[in-house]
């Protein structure tokens, strides 16, 4: 968790040091981590020391019984096969973020007036992946133990699996929409069953494999082929399957994933792995907003690698997808 930067996510006097509400760690045996007056709760021996005078239940000056939406970073680039460098991509959003006005024409709303709080970057110890993922799980969480409602800026696409471990826990009859180029379900790359290229076949382990809807997809490998044949009614290389697929998740409480890629690479060029061929920024934009009146509980934006963007087209693009996503999060559901 870091500094200024969460700051830059939206200009707003709500926010709130990201340590005041993620302070965390694997040894805190499963309990939440209390605000002492507005300021760090205190490491102690490796605990997190609580106080229980502490009111967990504001979130960025939301009214008590408000849910905030709550944007963090998973900066995580440690599976990604191609080119490197989407740790730097919630930087790089929360920067574009900027150009953009906080009202919507698409959805009516203004992000100045939704509960919203920046949290920052969740703190990954480069190496071993085991344990940055196990450290987003636990971020993820921490905030629907404190009734908000996570949006976590990728980081490769790997980060969507402890999210969706903990949001499943939360949420038993979760259902997982999955916006990509790529069907990421490998049953292993190179070897290894822990990757960005295998993270949605990890996914419908945890949810059920009829729980996950995939849209836009357009590259799979010859083995993902036959797994993927198997999902005919819920993969589809047209995102106008969104539709159909907001249809079938009806009531029942929904994970968004987007993977910046998704969008042609004449849109999108700053990713790990390009595949030409995908809609433009503006039908992505179009095919997002179909899912409103969901219950989205939860939602990523993954992949946004900078160093590849011109213009800082595709953090714009990302930071704009984003900003549409936290109003659809705030926006009660349908009843
Ligand atoms: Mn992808």
């Amino acid at each position: 968790m870091t500094d200024d930067r969460a700051r830059h996510f939206i200009e707003t006097s709500r926010f709130m040091a990201a340590r005041d509400f993620l302070v965390m760690g694997r040894d805190t045996g499963g309990r939440v981590p209390q605000r002492t007056g507005g300021r760090v709760s205190q490491h102690d021996g490796g605990r997190v020391s609580q106080d229980t005078r502490g009111d967990t239940a504001q979130c960025a000056g939301a009214a008590p019984d408000t849910p905030a939406v709550v944007v963090f970073g998973a900066p995580l680039d440690t599976t990604t096969s191609f080119r490197s460098g989407a740790r730097h991509g919630p930087r790089a959003i929360r920067e574009y973020s900027y150009v953009l006005e906080t009202f919507s024409m698409r959805t009516g709303q203004d992000l100045e007036k939704i509960p919203l709080f920046d949290a920052g970057d969740v703190d990954l110890a480069p190496g071993e992946v085991g344990p940055a993922l196990d450290k987003i799980c636990d971020a993820v969480r921490v905030i629907l133990k404190k009734g908000g409602s996570p949006l976590m800026l990728g980081g490769e696409h790997l980060v969507t699996l402890p999210a969706v471990q903990a949001v499943h826990a939360a949420y038993p009859g979760l259902q997982v929409i999955h916006i990509d180029a790529h069907a990421d379900m490998r049953l292993q790359y190179l070897g290894q069953e822990l990757t960005h290229a295998g993270v949605m076949r990890r996914v419908s382990a945890i949810v059920g494999r009829e729980n996950v809807y995939s849209a836009g997809i357009r590259s799979v490998s010859a083995d993902e082929h036959e797994y993927a044949s198997s999902l005919a009614a819920n993969l589809s290389t047209s995102l106008g399957a969104l539709m159909d697929f907001a249809a079938r998740a009806g009531k029942r409480p929904v994970y968004l994933t987007i993977d910046i890629d998704v969008v042609d690479p004449a849109f999108a060029p700053g990713t790990g792995a390009p595949e030409p061929g995908g809609p433009s920024s503006r039908e992505l934009l179009e095919a997002v907003a179909t899912l409103h009146g969901l219950d989205i509980v939860a939602a990523d934006i993954v992949e946004v690698a900078p160093q590849y963007d011109h213009a800082g087209i595709t953090a714009a693009l990302a930071a704009k997808v984003a900003r549409e996503v936290i109003m659809m999060m705030a926006r009660a559901p349908a009843s």
